[in-house]
């Protein structure tokens, strides 16, 4: 292609401009990871929008009832595949990165186009792994709100990553197509030998010498048990025969919990211990009329039983047994029914979380519980009452509730 603008730049780089001569780095090494990268970026894309729909249901389409573990499959997904992209997308960086180098930096319209489109891709898509997993680890060290910025740069990131294929749809052809040549060491390979593709002749002069170094079966046996060790640790956060490798897993079922379910914000941190064990405690149900009720006739109701597991947004998940008073029975008292779109309120002072909605099928499903696997709620697990809905994203399970009005 020829040059739209010709930069008045000297034609050969500065003397201290890095020059690369791995001989792992190829079109063909570089085409399948980022096949691999592209696959797990479409379903990290997809469940992270499914279970992002079930944290906030649209009104028009409320969440189903069942399958009960729709968002620990979703959420499970999306925090799996997402936190393998991160070594996944440093190799493949790795692959690429002399490019950066490539003399001169831009050689036409069309080729700063095209690496605009590359640094657009790769920082929102490290922007965006990143805080993912900052925020696996219950880790905020920002001060913006993490949901509508993670979710509008998944758009940017899916937005780029199709533009990039478009535009490098010559070089993954051909990269696919040739062979990974043999053995452990090899040369003939470089991004440069695609004949068909108009940006690859940017780096011919740092045609690699003599083949040292690590070899190309080194990186990727490196990296596929890096991406291995990474999807097993973490998937022991919802997988339970691998929770006792669940090194990411920081609230494995087994030690950070009670009653066998782990916690994610403690009575304490929610600054409603002790008022939770209040003897003025009340449930007040609003409706057509209203009632109040204590914990004892709450605890004689209370005879409903479910198996509904809780999963956090944060990724792990665990199945538990709970047992209550269901949702219908508690607004039936105000007149409410399978119909009614009922709000949840906890007597948490402060919080995004101090509340939340039921809707549509989840209404007849939910259960106010008092109980977890068999024994009464601790605090930390929302004495004396908590809301629990099948398929429901963890955060939208409030605990230590004291209103439910049907709105
Ligand atoms: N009132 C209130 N309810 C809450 C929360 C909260 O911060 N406040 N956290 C939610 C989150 S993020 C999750 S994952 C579940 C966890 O419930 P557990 O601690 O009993 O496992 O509770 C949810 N209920
Ligand atoms: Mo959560």
């Amino acid at each position: 292609m020829e040059p739209v603008t010709r930069l008045s730049l000297p034609e050969r780089p500065p003397a201290l401009w890095p020059k690369f001569s791995s001989p792992i780095r190829s079109t063909a090494f570089t085409a399948r990871v980022g096949r691999v990268l592209g696959i797990f970026f479409g379903i990290c894309f997809v469940t992270g929008m499914l279970s992002h729909y079930q944290y906030e249901p649209w009104l028009w389409l409320p969440e189903p009832a069942s399958p009960v573990w729709t968002y620990r499959l979703t959420q499970g997904t999306h925090v799996i595949t997402g936190i393998a992209i991160i070594p996944l997308l440093l190799i493949k960086l790795w692959s690429v990165y002399p490019k950066l180098f490539s003399w001169p930096p831009v050689k036409s319209a069309r080729n700063g186009l095209e690496r605009a489109s590359i640094a657009l891709l790769v920082s929102s898509a490290l922007v965006e792994v990143a805080t993912g997993f900052f925020n696996t680890l219950n880790w905020y060290p920002w001060s913006w709100s993490f949901v509508p910025v993670h979710r509008f740069l998944g758009y940017v990131v899916i937005g780029s990553i199709l533009l990039h294929i478009a535009v490098k749809l010559p070089d993954i052809k051909y990269g696919l197509k040739t062979k990974l040549p043999e053995g452990d060491v090899l040369t003939e390979i470089g991004w440069e030998d695609n004949p068909d593709a108009y940006s690859n002749n940017d780096s011919t002069h740092i045609a690699p010498p003599k083949p040292e170094g690590v070899s190309r079966r080194g990186v990727m046996i490196a990296g596929g048990v890096g991406i291995g060790a990474i999807i097993v640790t973490t998937a022991g956060q919802t997988v339970t025969p691998l929770a006792d490798v669940g090194l990411f897993s920081i609230r494995r079922a087994k030690d950070a919990s009670e009653l066998g379910v782990p916690v994610n914000r403690t009575a304490a941190q929610a600054k409603v211990l002790y008022i939770n064990r209040s003897a003025d405690w009340r449930l007040t149900v609003i409706g057509k009329t209203t009632r109040t009720m204590d914990l004892s006739q709450l605890l004689i109701m209370g005879d409903a039983e479910a198996d509904f597991p809780i999963s956090c947004v944060e990724g792990w998940s665990v199945g538990a047994h709970w047992r209550g008073v269901t949702l219908l029975d508690i607004i039936a008292m105000v007149g409410g029914n399978e119909g009614s779109r009922v709000k949840v309120s906890s007597i948490e002072p402060k919080g995004s979380f101090n509340y939340s909605f039921v809707d549509g099928p989840q209404v007849a499903e939910a259960l106010l519980a008092t109980h977890l696997n068999g024994q009464q709620l601790t605090d930390d697990h929302g004495y004396p009452l908590r809301l629990i809905a099948p398929g429901r994203a963890g955060v939208l399970n409030t605990k230590w509730l004291h209103k439910v009005e049907v709105l």
